[in-house]
């Protein structure tokens, strides 16, 4: 296990600015070099929410950059490319052809799926931090009517369920690629070897990459086609953590619609529907699970995608009251040195060390700990702050890190994580 010397509070903070600047294309910040060498739609939102306080303009940027990739249905997609590394990372431009279709912005190439709404969430950050104001509303203006598209192609295209969640088509829409939650799903597509398995990357080797490949071109076979979506695609499903994250934006979106010269009422409004296709379609057992549409039953296994509706702040306390129970339980808080693991401990699927199927993840736990301040649990945001600023302190900032002794896993100078930290520190 590699650990380094203790580092104290302004040497992390330098760290982490020099980890953005380095990741730094343009307006845009990358992932991490090399193995993600373009804008990613939630890591890009998770660096504008670290940023808000510490550089407004940047992260305004951050978002501006990421929303010219729009496509005209709304859809915001989980990559736009940089064409300088076009083909590095797979799938590139050559797989998603976006140029092609006719909705999808003409001046970047972009991927046809989308990640987590995390967008308003962001801009209400940059809106409540900034320091100029007049520049700030200016930014508000601009913006708002993108995510207010957004939110309606989520609402319209993407409530397949017809209950008022949006569902995701593809495992990597969640943002938590190879999640224990998507196993039964892919396991029950037809049998598939993609044809040129060595045009795979090997970040996943045993997982299921073949059947995200295939999944990916059928969709983009249909012409990246709504009413496909809704009649033949295999894979459908209502995911707590996204649709938590989308109420979330919603209520964020009523607060910025002000600004914009608009009534905060339909956001609102929205932020119910969601809570109460939540509440019906997702809870049982004391917290949330995934609904596989296509099976039409519940996910059992229990991930940190679980608590993301308690990023809602009108979730009726008896909710909360249970969700941190489980959360703080051997099953996850309880029984991690650093959590929050991002896979139930007792699970047969719980692997320390791979990507979504275990490890702890600094995006996970910021978004935790924004839920617990939001529930006035005091106790619980001090510690995942506390349980975070370890894991980087001790392994650097990594992609992931091994919940039972912090070391780090996958990418390394890993933007996301050092964005967050400097807002842990502000
Ligand atoms: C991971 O996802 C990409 C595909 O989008 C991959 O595995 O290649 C996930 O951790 C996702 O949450 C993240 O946005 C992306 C870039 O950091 O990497």
């Amino acid at each position: 296990m590699e650990a380094r010397a203790a580092i104290d509070d302004a040497a992390l903070e330098r760290e982490a600015w020099s980890v953005l600047n380095a990741n730094r294309m343009g307006p845009a910040t990358v992932p991490a070099p090399g193995l993600y060498p373009h804008q990613w739609s939630w890591d890009s939102t998770f660096v504008a929410l670290g940023l808000a306080r510490r550089d407004g303009r940047r992260a305004g940027g951050e978002l501006l950059s990421l929303l010219a990739g729009q496509w005209s249905t709304g859809m915001v997609p989980h990559i736009v490319f940089h064409p300088i590394h076009a083909e590095v990372y797979f799938p590139g431009p050559s797989v998603w052809r976006s140029a092609e279709h006719p909705a999808s912005p003409r001046r970047v190439a972009t991927s046809g799926l989308t990640q987590p709404p995390m967008h308003a969430l962001a801009v209400w950050q940059v809106w409540r931090h900034a320091t100029d104001r007049d520049e700030a509303a200016a930014l508000v203006r601009r913006l708002y009517p993108m995510l207010v598209a957004q939110h309606e192609y989520l609402a319209t295209t993407r409530d397949l369920g017809g209950g008022g969640l949006a569902a995701i088509v593809h495992p990597w829409e969640s943002g938590m690629d190879d999640s224990p939650v998507w196993d039964d799903p892919l396991e029950a597509l037809p049998g598939i070897r993609y044809a040129r398995r060595e045009e795979l990357p090997d970040r996943h080797p045993d997982s299921h990459q073949d059947r995200y490949v295939w999944l990916a071109l059928r969709y983009r076979d249909s012409g990246y086609d709504g009413s496909y979506l809704r009649q033949e695609h295999p894979f459908a499903v209502e995911e707590p953590m996204f649709n938590g994250i989308w109420l979330a934006s919603c209520e964020a979106l009523a607060e910025l619609a002000p600004v914009a010269g608009a009534d905060p009422g339909p956001h609102l409004e929205a932020a119910e529907r969601i809570r109460a296709g939540l509440l019906e379609r997702l809870w049982t057992g004391g917290v949330f699970h995934a609904r596989d549409l296509r099976s039409g039953r519940l996910i059992p296994v229990c991930t940190v995608g679980c608590f993301g509706p308690m990023l809602d702040p009108r979730l009726p306390g008896d909710r909360v009251a249970e969700l941190v129970g489980v959360l703080e339980s051997a099953r996850f808080m309880g029984a991690a040195g650093y959590p929050v693991p991002s896979c139930e401990i007792r699970a047969p699927q719980f692997d320390r060390s791979r990507y979504w199927r275990g490890p702890s993840w600094v995006n996970a736990n910021w978004l935790l700990r924004q839920a617990a301040i939001l529930h006035g649990r005091v106790e619980l945001a001090r510690q995942l702050t506390a349980a975070t600023l370890r894991m980087v302190r001790q392994s650097g900032f990594r992609e992931c890190f091994d919940p039972f002794d912090g070391s780090g896993r996958g990418g390394r100078d890993f933007s996301w994580s050092a964005a967050l930290t400097l807002d842990l520190l502000a």
